[in-house]
Parts: C-alpha cells; structure tokens; sequence
C-alpha cells in the first residue's frame, strides 16, 4: 500500500502469543497512540535494519522517518500537541522518568538474556522474532542475530553476570514497580500517563508470553501487575 504524506506509518516487529509485537518498544509505541487517540498503519519489518536507527519501532510521517520510541513520542507530542502526562506535577514526572529508565534502560536486558541467551528460550524464541525472515535464510540468519544480541548483552554489561544474578536484578525490578504500583490503578494514579506504556510494552512481553525465567514466574505471583496489565490491556 502507499503512504499517504499525513498517514502514520509504524514499523514495528511481528507479534505472537496474542501481543501485537514481541518487541516491548513497539508495544508501548502502540499503547501509547492508542492513549492519545492517534491513528495509525502498523507495518511489520521482517528485520530492524530498515530504520533510520536500525531499531524498531520507527515511523514515517510527513516524509520523515524517525527511530526510537522515545523520540517519536516526542516527535508526536510536537507535532499534534499531545501530552498524557499534562496534568502531572514536576516531581511525579521525575518519578515516572526514573522508572521508565529502569524498565527500557535495565529490565528490558533481562528480558533480552532469558529471550536470546537461554538455550531452551532461544530454540523456541528464533523462529518467533524471525519469523517474518524467509524460511531458507533463516538457519543463517539465527545465529549470526544471536552472537550480535549476546555482544550487546555483554557490552550493557548484564551480559558478565551469571543466569542467577541476571534473574535477581530482574526480580528487584519488578518488585520495585510492583511496590510503586501499589493499589493505584496506573503508575502514577487514577488515570493512564505514558510511563503506563512503557511498564505495559514490557510487562507483557515478560508476564503473557511462554518464554521461562523467575522473573515472569515472580511477576504472575503479583496480583496488582497482574491486573494492571489487564487494566492497560483494555484502554
Ligand atoms: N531505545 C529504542 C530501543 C529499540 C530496540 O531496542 N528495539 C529492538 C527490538 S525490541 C531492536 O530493534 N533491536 C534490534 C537490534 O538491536 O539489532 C526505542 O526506544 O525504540
């Protein structure tokens, strides 16, 4: 199909498990246009390498192309004067900053390590996010993906850690979040802000998908997460 100059095209990785991507960034790209009521055409890129950063999501829009969600947000908040988190004070969006940090800065890693990293995850994981890749290049492609991702596992530096103390810093992650959740319906109160895309993008890519680890098996024993993760599902 061809873009029309004012359409928002978002590339995104493939979904699978029932999510709509397996890539918490592109989920929170997804949840965050759903919040703010823009629409938009998802296109699924077989590979990352088609963006502006080599990452996905990327968007095109006006004739720009621009890579990480991040910057799209903000790219989107310019652009169409959007802004779920207005009615927050200074301090709250220093809170909801710090955490977004610690989910795509420092969790997203230990998703990453049991996804790419643990041998029986990888098996069944390869063929998920390789999906979209055609089927005679893909025993190529697999390994070559999985020393580039263990590479940048090792250069984050979660990667020098054992399996033992990956999970570890996982499971104090989610505690945390789990922690300033609380009873609150959403991280920062009563109504949704973004730092609730960011935490969902991530949390159910780890709490609604079969790929084993503690972490998932802590974040299942929580009933807040659990359903708060219903509660953004459904916005
Ligand atoms: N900071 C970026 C991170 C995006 C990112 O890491 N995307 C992953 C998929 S979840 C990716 O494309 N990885 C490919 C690679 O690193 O080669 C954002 O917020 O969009």
């Amino acid at each position: 199909m061809q873009t029309t100059s004012s359409e928002l095209v978002v590339h995104q990785l493939p979904g699978a498990w029932g999510l709509s991507s397996i890539s918490p960034f592109c989920l929170k790209l997804e949840v965050y246009l759903r919040l703010v009521g823009l629409p938009f055409r998802a296109v699924v890129d077989a590979t990352p390498f088609g963006g502006p950063k080599r990452k996905l999501p990327w968007i095109e829009h006006d004739g720009k192309k621009i890579g990480d969600s991040g910057f799209i947000i903000e790219y989107l908040e310019r652009r169409f004067g959007v802004d779920p988190d207005a009615r927050l004070s200074a301090a709250e969006r220093a809170a909801a900053h710090a955490l977004r940090r610690l989910v795509e800065e420092n969790l997203y890693w230990v998703l990453v390590y049991d996804r790419w990293a643990v041998d029986d995850n990888w098996r069944a994981f390869r063929t998920v996010v390789l999906g979209g890749v055609p089927g005679a290049v893909r025993p190529l492609l697999a390994p070559i993906a999985r020393r580039g991702v263990l590479r940048q596992l090792r250069g984050h530096g979660i990667g020098l850690h054992s399996g033992d103390e990956i999970h570890s810093i996982g499971r104090r992650d989610l505690a945390a979040l789990a922690d300033f959740l609380g009873d609150k319906p959403y991280l920062m109160g009563a109504a949704p802000t973004s730092i609730d895309a960011t935490a969902y993008g991530l949390l159910a890519n780890i709490m609604k998908v079969p790929i084993a680890t503690p972490v998932r098996d802590d974040a299942l024993k929580r009933p807040n997460l659990v359903a708060y993760l219903e509660r953004v599902s459904a916005l």
